[in-house]
């Protein structure tokens, strides 16, 4: 028998069943376990453990001291830790939007959530192109809850700075700062670009001194603006969901940041999807739907966000000053131009830098995926220098919609589609 209690090992799936059996209350004494490691993160060991019997199915997910995408990355398996606190915070921030945990093991590293294998991956839903009608609404609720009700407009201020040390996360932060502000925006040996996309990066970005600027102030506002407690790697790998449910996974990012960092991530992997279905979807008639929606979509998350903010602040402001009136605009403009931010250097970070997604890499055509790379920096580094005047959901899509007419070469025919979205946010 394994000795869970002593010290740290890195389970295999007899393990992990083995663990369940003997370290947890969940299955029936007489459960015929069967496991499955289930992973495809950058970081973690995830296993899927199942009754056989009954059905009845949790997840292990484990931490490891080096990341499962490269030794090179030492990352504290605190990260679990922080998950697990995480998640039980935002369930009750924001019920029903995150899987509940039924355990924490500091010596192993390793959680005990709620499997939700009857939700798929939001990121492979949207490359197969489906649809998500309720999107815009689940993911503003989500956002408009977790990162007011964790800022000091509401926090008392000596309870909100021990949220800050209880969440402080210095080893990912660091991955972030150099993965998605740093590395990405000069020719650093660990970037990762396509070859064909390679040149243009080299022009565009690499020798771009004003980007160069505007970047490292948006490194130092990362490092020093504990405004909200953030989710802090909200793409669409990190979102479960099904028709009528979205559940948010993943929070070992956790820490407090600016707001609009996971805005302008959710807004930014939209813009991926976008870019794939542009280039995957063969029928006119489809394609131009389907553009519709994400991009309806993506204007509805800026609108839909800026609306519930501003009626929870209404609700639940607790700080003197933040009732100045003024002031609550102001603190949502901030917010806006940040995920504008954001948006840019999450699309310019996953075509440079050593992460990347499926909705660019599975673009098999090389002449197709270089076009929709260069569409992802081109609107990267719009949204990164042009913050400053980006608010509607309106002003999201025009960027994006610019960035493509620079180069698609007819992949992508705006004609058939409404051209203002910045009205349209019903949910
Ligand atoms: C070494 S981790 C690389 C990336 O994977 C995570 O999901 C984060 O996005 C990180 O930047
Ligand atoms: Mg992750």
């Amino acid at each position: 028998m394994r000795d869970f209690a002593s010290a740290y090992f890195t389970m295999n799936e007899t393990d992990a069943a083995e663990y369940v059996r003997e370290r947890l209350n969940i299955f029936a004494e007489d459960a015929d376990l069967e496991c499955r490691e289930i992973g495809d993160g950058n970081l973690n060991y995830v296993f899927k453990v199942t009754d056989l019997n009954s059905g009845q199915s949790i997840i292990v997910k484990q931490a490891g001291p080096v990341a499962r995408i490269s030794d090179a990355f030492k990352v504290s398996p605190d990260r679990n830790r922080i998950e697990s606190e995480i998640l039980a915070l935002q369930g009750e921030l924001a019920q029903g939007f995150v899987p509940k945990v039924y355990s924490y093991d500091p010596v192993m590293n390793c959680c005990v959530m709620d499997d939700l294998s009857d939700h798929e991956i939001m990121r492979s839903a949207l490359l197969n192109h489906k649809k998500f009608p309720l999107f815009a609404d689940q993911i503003t609720t989500f956002l408009a809850r977790t990162l007011l009700l964790t800022s000091d407009v509401v926090m008392g201020h000596k309870e909100k700075k021990g949220r800050v040390q209880q969440f402080t996360n210095p080893e990912l932060c660091e991955i972030t700062e150099d993965l998605v502000y740093t590395e990405p925006f000069y020719n650093c040996e660990q970037n990762d670009v396509f070859e064909g996309t390679k040149e243009f990066v080299h022009q565009t970005i690499w020798n771009d001194r004003e980007l160069a600027l505007e970047t490292a102030k948006l490194k130092f506002d990362f490092m020093t603006k504990a405004q909200s407690l953030l989710h802090g790697d909200l793409h669409t790998g990190s979102i479960f969901i099904k028709e009528d449910s979205v559940k948010i996974i993943d929070p070992e990012f956790a820490f407090y940041g600016p707001a609009g960092y996971d805005i302008g991530n959710v807004v930014a992997n939209l813009i991926f999807a976008y870019v794939h279905a542009s280039y995957t979807i063969k029928e006119e008639k489809r394609k131009n739907e389907y553009l519709q929606y994400l991009e309806e979509t993506i204007a509805q998350v800026i609108e839909l966000f800026s609306r519930k903010f501003l009626e929870l602040w209404d609700e639940a402001v607790t700080e003197q000053t933040a009732t100045v009136p003024g002031f609550k605009e102001w603190y949502v403009d901030s917010i806006l131009e940040d995920t504008a931010a954001a948006a840019g250097l999450e699309l310019c970070r996953r075509v440079i830098g050593i992460a990347h997604v499926k909705d660019l890499t599975s673009i098999s055509d090389e002449e197709n995926r270089v076009e929709a790379e260069k569409i992802c920096v081109t609107a990267g580094k719009a949204f990164i220098l042009e913050r400053a005047s980006i608010r509607s959901g309106n002003d999201f899509v025009k960027v994006l919609r610019r960035s493509v007419d620079q180069f698609s070469k007819g992949a992508i025919n705006h004609d058939n589609t409404s051209n203002s979205h910045s009205i349209s946010t019903a949910g």
